[in-house]
């Protein structure tokens, strides 16, 4: 069969999407009339086209104003449905969902909004869609250890809405350590974890991911390849690296497609997979990331199968499911 049609085709688990960066420009100008939030762009064409990025700051800048249109629980319930309507074509079969509550609550947006309007979305398209789908609240890393903190106690109400925390934004000047109380609390309270690491940022960071917050996946983590050590460790211990290529595109991680190094991350025995990070944003969903990458590189239907075994093994749904879907 084509190589195409087998990506497109094969069952498959995102687990590095977040959900503010799917929403499109157009549900953001509908979101914005909706709750009369002003937007600094004149139509959905002026925002897409501003869509031109430098590095990961220039993007965050962005990304975060399209968020300020979310205001009650039918917009984020609005927003995670349009995005697992569209994982369901893609034949995503597990999602793990990233939020960024700090966004919301910071405009006085409860954080009960904020969770029950997600998870809502992700019941629902459970039952009506068959996918499964699970929330991970992600701390933002510019700010403080003081508001992470305040804000797990916000969700804490909501612990059995969500599976794990993560680790996201500005990645250069904030490391991982400044996080360490936090992931420690979250850890004792039996909640999964991931970091972002190594996305900008340099192998070191990826190291203290998994010292100092003892995450179980690392988000990125394409610069591992920079430190032989880092690889040998990420091979033996089945450490999961979510990659999203067309993000690391678009923020000009690698100069194109073709430069990305995700073959050689396979091929050096490390469990690389194949996610969107903010579909919207970067110009595709998770088929077009695996078509664009494979199309670029000349990987092929080894590589393919090897990338949705590795999704399924690096997920955290419950083994039953993992061992149906692999
Ligand atoms: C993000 Cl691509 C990326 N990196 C870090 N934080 C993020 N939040 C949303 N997208
Ligand atoms: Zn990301």
């Amino acid at each position: 069969a084509r190589l195409p049609a087998l990506l497109q085709a094969m069952p498959k688990a995102e687990l590095h999407i977040h959900i503010e960066g799917s929403l499109e420009p157009e549900l953001i100008f509908q979101l914005a009339e909706r709750n009369g939030v002003r937007l600094p762009y004149a139509s959905v064409e002026a925002l897409r086209s501003a869509y031109a990025f430098s590095n990961l700051q220039s993007f965050l800048d962005i990304y975060y104003a399209g968020a300020s249109v979310l205001l009650t629980e039918q917009d984020f319930y609005d927003m995670a449905r349009a995005y697992l309507r569209r994982a369901v074509r893609d034949k995503v079969v597990r999602a793990e969902i990233f939020f960024d509550p700090q966004t919301h609550t910071a405009r006085g947006v409860s954080m009960e909004t904020v969770i029950r309007g997600l998870h809502r979305a992700c019941e629902d398209a459970q039952r009506e869609w068959g996918i499964s789908a699970a929330l991970i609240l992600c701390f933002l890393r510019h700010l403080s250890e003081e508001d992470a903190f305040a804000t797990l106690e916000q969700a804490l109400p909501f612990q059995g809405q969500f599976i794990g925390v993560g680790l996201d934004s500005s990645e250069l000047g904030h490391p991982p350590e400044k996080f360490e109380r936090v992931f420690a609390r979250c850890r004792a309270l039996g909640l999964h974890r991931v970091a972002h690491a190594g996305e900008e940022g340099p192998p070191a960071y990826i190291w203290s991911a998994l010292d100092a917050l003892q995450v179980e996946r690392i988000d990125h983590g394409v610069q591992a390849l920079k430190d032989e050590a880092l690889v040998a460790r990420l091979a033996r211990e089945r450490v999961a690296l979510t990659v999203c290529p067309l993000s690391n595109q678009k923020l000009c991680v690698f100069p194109d497609l073709a430069q990305h190094n995700l073959r050689a991350l396979l091929d050096a025995g490390l469990c690389a997979t194949v996610n969107s990070d903010d579909p919207a944003y970067f110009g595709g969903y998770i088929n077009d990331n695996f078509l664009q990458v494979f199309a670029a590189t000349g990987m092929t239907a080894a590589h393919a199968w090897q990338l949705a075994s590795n999704s399924f093994e690096a997920s955290f749904a419950p083994e039953a499911d993992k061992r149906a879907w692999m």
